[in-house]
């Protein structure tokens, strides 16, 4: 049976590790649930902690979503999402990597004793109701706003993103790769580019190329391993005077693949591995996220 489509707004936040990382990975993964969509986000705010104050500082957003998933096969799905994204539940209101919290479902009311919509501790939470009130303007939030509730600064994340997802015509056919989701994500935050075909001075458009024995060759059988490996140290060398951690990166291609790439036979096959881009990035402690 179709369900209903409703808007949904979430709260993300995390206080370990690489923060932008495990929030935008989170955003990626809801992102592809079935039947939803991330509409828009809101800023992104380093928060104090909340409840348990012993523990590092958090970065909070909220999301607004498009869904047609039911509010309890919703939970499961960020559940997962959490999981996967390596949260280990040990202590209450402790260190997490991902916290993904509903806070409104359309006009839900809920009480069940494994949910409650709307949130139950959303309207004393300044970390939810700051973002929350760029994207929900209609429900009268203002009024739950604390006058001082620990430290709420706006931050403006940057990111390394494959110049090909912003829409710039440097794929091997000329073309783009163009996502929507990204360049809403990129109103939020300041996208670094990076292209490392570009870099490496290859032609575009030009012919594809796949990686085979750890060399990479065009369809007509040339080397053009020296190419991408000078455009994966120059990406490098822009992330680090970037200060950069976390890039997206576009999945499948022999620079910028990221787990999963073509198996040099150019017949569309996959395999397990990493563009050469991605292979040094990882090995350098920078985070990739592949789209
Ligand atoms: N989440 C908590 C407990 N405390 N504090 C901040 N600043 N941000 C959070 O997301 C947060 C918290 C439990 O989910
Ligand atoms: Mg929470
Ligand atoms: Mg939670």
């Amino acid at each position: 049976m179709l369900n209903k489509e409703v808007i949904s707004y979430l709260s993300l936040g995390s206080n370990m590790k690489n923060k932008i990382y495990f929030i935008l990975s989170g955003l990626k993964e809801i992102n592809s649930l079935e039947e939803t969509e991330v509409l828009e986000i809101s800023s992104f705010y380093e928060t104090e902690p909340w409840g348990l104050k012993e523990q590092e500082n958090f970065y909070n957003i909220v999301a607004k979503i498009r869904t047609k998933l039911p509010p309890l096969i919703l939970l499961k799905k960020l559940q997962e999402i959490e999981k996967k994204l390596l949260r280990e539940r040990i202590i209450k209101w402790g260190p997490r990597t991902l916290d993904i919290d509903i806070i409104f479902y359309g006009n839900l009311n809920l009480n069940l004793k494994e949910l409650t919509i709307p949130h139950k501790r959303f309207s004393q939470r300044n970390f939810v109701l700051k973002p929350l009130l760029e994207l929900c303007k209609d429900r009268n939030l203002n009024k739950f706003l604390k006058k001082d509730c620990g430290k709420i600064d706006k931050i403006i994340p940057k990111v390394g993103v494959s110049s090909c997802l912003l829409g710039k015509n440097t794929k091997y056919n000329g073309g783009n790769n163009k996502n929507k989701f990204i360049l809403m994500i990129g109103k939020k935050i300041k996208f670094i580019d990076v292209c490392p075909e570009t870099f490496g001075k290859l032609e575009c458009p030009r012919s594809p190329s796949e990686i085979k024995n750890g060399k990479v060759y065009s369809r007509e059988g040339k080397d053009v391993t020296e190419e991408f490996n000078l455009g994966s140290s120059l990406t490098l060398n822009v992330l680090k005077k970037n200060e950069i951690n976390t890039v997206i990166l576009k999945a499948k291609s022999p620079s910028c693949g990221y787990g999963l790439i073509y198996d040099g036979t150019f017949s569309g096959n996959l395999i397990e591995g990493n563009g050469v881009t991605s292979d040094l990035l990882m090995k350098n402690g920078i985070d990739i996220i592949s789209i």
